[in-house]
This record gives C-alpha cells, sequence and structure tokens, in this order.
C-alpha cells in the first residue's frame, strides 16, 4: 500500500511581505515534501495565510487600504515568492475562506463545545496585538512587549474560554511518549518543563470589533457577538484544508494526521494548544512537529532599524532559485538559531557552487561528450526515486530526520570525493595513453554525477534536472553558477 505524507508550514500572517525567516521554513518544508515525492510516498503539502487578525486590519489602515483588499495584495505577493522558491504546495488555505475554512473551524469548535471543554469567563488583562496573543505583567520589559517595543493592550471583556489546563497530563504523556514526536528533543524537553509548569485554560474568542469588516473572524457557532480568537482559529486550518467538519472529508481521512514545521516561536500553540483541541474533539493528533531555529543576520535578530534585513527577493534576484535553497538547506542550522550575511553567502556560493557542484559537472560533461563515453561505457544506473534512496539509506535517513544540513553534507562528501578522483587519476592524460581506462574512470564519475543529480532532487529541482537531462542527452549542461565576484 502508498504510504502517505501530510506536511504543512505555518500559515503567516499577511501583515506584511514574507522575509527571509518565512522563506527557511517553506524552503525545508518543500525539501521533506519533495523527498516524500520521490520514494513514491502520496504527498501533501499545505501552506496558506492567517488573515482574521488586528495586525492585519492596523496595517491595512495604515496603508490606507481597506482589509480585504489589502489581504489580497500580500497574499499575492506570498504566492509570488513561492513562485520564485519553486516551492511546490499543494493548497494554499486563507482562514477568509468562508467555504472551506470556516465550517470546518466551527465543526472543530462545536466537538470541543460538546465535549464541555468551552466556558464563558470575564477577561482582564492584556493583549498584545504584534504577537496576536495575551501576556502577562512578567512577560513584558518596562511595561512594553520586548518583542515588539510596544505596550499591550488592556482588555476588559467577556470571553470563551478553553479548559487545556485539564489535558496538561495527557499531552506530558504524548509527547513524552513520542506518540507526538518533537523534533529536536531539546524542544521536546522546552514544552514538557513549559507543561510541568502547569497550564492555564486559554481565551478562545474575542468579542466581534466594529472595525473588523464582514468576512473578517470567524464567527462563534450560536453567538454572533463572538469571533473566534486568532490562534484557534488558525490552528485548525490544517484540518479544515482537508475537508475536516464538511460532507467530503476524503483528504481528511486520507491524509491526516502530518507533520507540521513551525519556528520555535510558536512551539507552545503547537505542542499544547493544538493537541489539546484535538484531544477534546477525539481526532487524532498530529505526527510530528519539527520544530526549526530563528535566521539571524551577522548574529543578530533581523530589524529595520539595524539595517540587517535580508530580503529573500533581493537574493534570488542575484543568485536565483537553486542557490537560495541549497544555502538555507545546507548553512541554517535546522535544529538552532543560524546565521546568514551577505558575504558568507557569496562565499558559499562561489566556493561550493560555482567551484564545487557546477564545475564538477561542466569539467565531467566536458570528458563525458568529447571522448563519447555514452557509447563506450554502460554502467550508468538510471535510477531514480525508490531505489536509489535504499541505496543512499544515508541520506534519505538525514532527510526524514529534518537533518537537512547532514543530507546536503553528504552530497558535498560526493562531490569532494568526484573532484579528489579526477585529480588523483587524471583522465584527461590517460586519454592519450589509456583510452579504455580513461574512459571507464570517466563512466564511473558521471554514473555519481548521476546519482549526485538525483540527490539534489528535493533540495535543487532545476539544477538536478539539468545536470540529469545533460547525462540522459550526452550532451553539456547549461552553465550552472557562473561565479560572483
Ligand atoms: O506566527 N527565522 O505567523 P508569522 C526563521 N500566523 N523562521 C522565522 C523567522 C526567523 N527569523 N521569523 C519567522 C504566525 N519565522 C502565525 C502562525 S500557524 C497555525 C499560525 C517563521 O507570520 C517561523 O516558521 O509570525 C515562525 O514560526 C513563523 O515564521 C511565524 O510566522
Amino acid at each position: 500500500m502508498t504510504k502517505t505524507f501530510y506536511i504543512t508550514t505555518p500559515i503567516f500572517y499577511p501583515n506584511a511581505k514574507l522575509h527571509l525567516g518565512h522563506a527557511y521554513t517553506t524552503t525545508v518544508t518543500d525539501v521533506a515534501a519533495r523527498y516524500h515525492r520521490l520514494i513514491g510516498d502520496e504527498t501533501y503539502f499545505l501552506t496558506g495565510s492567517d488573515e482574521n487578525t488586528q495586525k492585519m486590519v492596523d496595517a491595512a489602515t495604515k496603508a490606507g487600504v481597506v482589509p480585504m483588499e489589502f489581504l489580497d495584495g500580500i497574499v499575492a505577493n506570498f504566492a509570488s515568492l513561492y513562485a520564485s522558491l519553486n516551492i511546490s504546495y499543494d493548497q494554499f488555505i486563507r482562514t477568509t475562506d468562508q467555504k472551506l475554512h470556516w465550517p470546518g473551524a466551527q465543526a472543530l469548535w462545536a466537538r470541543i463545545d460538546a465535549a464541555g471543554d468551552l466556558y464563558k469567563k470575564e477577561y482582564e488583562g492584556l493583549y498584545c496585538v504584534g504577537h496576536e496573543a495575551f501576556v502577562t505583567e512578567k512577560d513584558l520589559i518596562d511595561g512594553k512587549c520586548p518583542d515588539h517595543g510596544t505596550v499591550p493592550q488592556y482588555l476588559k471583556e467577556e470571553n470563551y474560554f478553553f479548559r487545556l489546563s485539564k489535558y496538561a497530563p495527557q499531552l506530558k504523556e504524548k509527547i513524552e511518549s513520542n506518540e507526538l514526536l518533537i523534533v529536536p528533543e531539546s524542544r521536546k524537553n522546552e514544552i514538557l518543563a513549559f507543561i510541568e509548569s502547569g497550564l492555564e485554560d486559554v481565551s478562545f474568542s474575542r468579542p466581534r470589533k466594529a472595525d473588523w469588516p464582514d468576512g473578517l473572524g470567524v464567527p462563534v457557532p450560536n453567538d454572533p457577538t463572538q469571533v473566534m480568537y486568532v490562534w484557534c482559529d488558525a490552528l485548525s486550518n490544517y484540518i479544515t484544508a482537508l475537508g475536516y467538519g464538511s460532507t467530503d472529508d476524503a483528504r481528511y481521512q486520507t491524509f491526516w494526521p502530518g507533520v507540521h514545521v513551525i519556528g520555535k516561536d510558536i512551539l507552545r500553540f503547537h505542542a499544547a494548544i493544538w493537541p489539546a483541541m484535538l484531544m477534546s474533539a477525539s481526532a487524532p493528533l498530529p505526527k510530528t512537529l519539527f520544530v526549526h531555529g530563528f535566521i539571524t543576520s551577522g548574529g543578530k535578530k533581523m530589524s529595520k532599524t539595524l539595517g540587517n534585513i535580508i530580503d529573500p527577493e533581493e537574493l534570488l534576484n542575484e543568485y536565483g532559485t537553486d542557490a537560495v535553497r541549497y544555502f538555507l538547506a545546507r548553512h541554517i542550522s535546522p535544529f538552532e538559531d543560524g546565521d546568514i550575511t551577505r558575504e558568507g553567502f557569496k562565499e558559499a556560493y562561489n566556493g561550493n557552487l560555482a567551484n564545487g557542484l557546477g564545475n564538477l559537472a561542466s569539467r565531467l560533461m566536458k570528458m563525458y561528450t568529447s571522448y563519447d563515453v555514452a557509447s563506450k561505457y554502460a554502467g550508468i544506473p538510471f535510477e531514480v526515486g525508490d531505489g536509489l534512496m535504499v541505496k543512499e539509506a544515508a541520506f534519505g535517513k538525514a532527510i526524514e530526520a529534518y537533518d537537512f544540513n547532514r543530507a546536503m553534507n553528504i552530497i558535498w562528501e560526493k562531490i569532494q570525493k568526484a573532484d579528489q578522483q579526477i585529480q588523483s587519476t587524471e583522465p584527461f592524460k590517460l586519454i592519450k595513453t589509456d583510452e579504455a581506462k580513461a574512459v571507464s574512470i570517466v563512466g564511473d564519475l558521471v554514473a555519481e554525477l548521476f546519482t549526485i543529480a538525483i540527490l539534489l532532487k528535493p533540495v535543487m529541482p532545476e539544477t538536478a534536472s539539468k545536470i540529469e537531462s545533460a547525462i540522459k542527452e550526452n550532451r553539456m549542461p547549461e552553465a550552472l553558477f557562473p561565479r560572483k565576484d
């Protein structure tokens, strides 16, 4: 039977353009999705936008555009970045989608309500719009949110609350036993310590705001004065997109549960609130949360004031899609914070792509085509997909463990080894004295280049197919990575 594989990114806030951090999450999710397709798994890749937010209304007002139009503009911008990054998503969910998302979110709410896990309570406290979350005094420095530099709003309102506290023991057990697998281990320990420190019930709705247009905010079933709190609404996207709660829930039946890729900032929402919601609704828990670190620039958080923001579009325009995908997969740690600088990017590009992979492919294909190796050597195993991944088990294992750096290092060790073999065996000299030997060396090396191309497919799909077709068609590949000075 075919295995299924369902993977998601967070649905990002459409209050501003996406930055390199979002590009990172989406790219590594794409790498995992492409890998699973390649090994024959029936794969479904979901991404989207988290639209029912005060943040977005504020940004639209500032831009002087009505919220619904503002949203369409930003979502078009998401799509254009995803196209430039060659992201192979199957679906883009928008939480203002009243046909697909709202009925599913309301069905989930109704299940949680039926389980007796929602109750009304007066809430008095602070709300940080930047976080779209309730905060306490102890989260603040000098009365301001340290992440957003803003004074939180004081709120006194009646909300529905979700009995998160009730689920602490079960959550602990599911996470400890890896039934809900959290990768890496350090994040698993972090969330276990958080659960241990005591879970409080969370607000799950807000009074409908007068400045919110129709179509924004999922109405709470049977209470039109309230809309769902954005995180309650947003988390449900992972199943509403699959048709949960609708008459056609075939995709939900096929693909749920799946893997969520998230950054470390939203671990608590995904490892505590979301699984508790699912338990309350008697639905299966996600299989895995892969939690990556944050990208910094020159060791510092990217910020407008520091002027160290690196725009993914800028890198894509200068270096091309596969170079950016390469850098994110190989040079940013999947498990801890990772750093990027323009100089570091250029160095990696010139050293590993222009001189490394690009140079190897052109040197080898030059010899392959000019010595007419194709007609004299029959050893190239044109194997793709499953068979190859079985042979290259270490690579597959690394991707399946979300260790993209290790997977890429495996490929670059092969590149280095092939370079050394050209150096030590000198087929370009041998061709004059021992043609058969030279042909067999070049043939073996091109077979290895073919393997390299296949392994590159999940990460650098265009480059992989350029090399693959050059070998199959017995011609030089187009120039891959011109050196940058
Ligand atoms: O939190 N480095 O949306 P968001 C790496 N709408 N990744 C980063 C990053 C950085 N510096 N900055 C952001 C939300 N990210 C909610 C999600 S899901 C049901 C709702 C990535 O636009 C990382 O994946 O603030 C992080 O978790 C996410 O963007 C936050 O995106």
